[in-house]
């Protein structure tokens, strides 16, 4: 009789661990690990070094070359953190599920996913990058997609819930939440407020049960961390923009510095891979 996809995964599981290429401080990463913790499932995590990427991400990963990247038991590698967590849900079924079984549901934590990676994380990410008034349009814009969120969990989809998949943390708050702790960080390094408790009560309140739980405090770098690596991100990001040219002050505490070559207007994209 043919195997499924877990009996496979089952079998191999005990002869080579699932392998994780990540990267400390990127949200996407950490997308991959706190599923992974919460699924119970035990990794092997390799630290790449995004400025000078081992020969092994590259193999793994050639359209993107980017982290998150995990290795299943045969060797076989998946990219793209969304993608990942679909195929743990997946190729474990006996583990803890992250999307919902409902298949409106489903699509409806995919469509926030997609909102998230295209329109959220984008506008927090030329918030981080830029100053003045291209700033303050992209603070208006973090505002009008944050309120579109905070109706969603008011009065929308997600009403009544207390994370988005439910009482319990799922998909859509691994994915929105694994990029929301860095709200904090840019806030205290731009000096701009991006998630006024008032305006957004419902969003807050998810976002603080979402950091207080136990996978997430285990996944999530210490804020001092976080701090010292986006002032020095900030700093470069700002001298690219700038025209200064070259990798910035090389002091900067930059763990995942962008290729010395990248242009001032890719400054919003790098940024926003974090
Ligand atoms: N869409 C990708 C984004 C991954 C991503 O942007 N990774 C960043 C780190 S957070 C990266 O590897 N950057 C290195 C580079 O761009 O060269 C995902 O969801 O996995």
């Amino acid at each position: 009789m043919e195997k499924t996809a877990a009996e496979n995964a089952g079998n191999v599981a005990a002869a080579k661990p699932l392998k994780l290429f990540g990267s400390w401080a990127s949200s996407y990463t950490h997308r991959v690990q706190l599923a992974m913790r919460l699924k119970g499932l035990s990794f092997e995590y390799a630290e790449e070094d995004l400025g000078n990427k081992s020969e092994a991400l590259l193999r793994a990963n050639p359209v993107h070359k980017k982290v998150p990247v995990l290795v299943l038991h045969d060797g076989r590698a998946l990219a793209e953190s969304a993608i990942i967590l679909h195929y743990l849900d997946d190729a474990f079924p006996d583990t803890r599920p992250l999307l919902p079984a409902d298949p409106f549901d489903r699509a409806v934590a995919r469509f926030w996913c997609h909102f998230g990676d295209d329109k959220l994380g984008p506008a927090v990410g030329a918030v981080f990058a830029t100053t003045g008034e291209e700033q303050a349009a992209a603070v208006r814009q973090v505002h009008e997609n944050l309120a579109l969120l905070e109706a969603e969990l008011r009065e929308g989809a997600f009403k009544g819930r207390r994370f988005f998949g439910g009482q319990e943390v799922g998909f859509l708050d691994v994915v929105l939440g694994c990029g929301s702790y860095w709200l904090a960080v840019f806030e205290e390094v731009t000096g701009v407020q991006l998630v006024d408790a008032e305006a957004f009560p419902l969003f807050h309140a998810w976002l603080r049960d979402f950091e207080a739980q136990e996978e997430v405090r285990e996944t999530i770098p210490s804020i001092d961390r976080l701090l010292a690596y986006a002032r020095g991100l900030r700093q470069m990001l700002l001298a690219l923009a700038a025209g200064a040219g070259g990798a910035g002050d090389s002091s900067a505490p930059v763990a995942a510095a962008p290729p010395a070559a990248a242009p001032p207007v890719a400054a919003a994209d790098i940024a926003v891979d974090i």
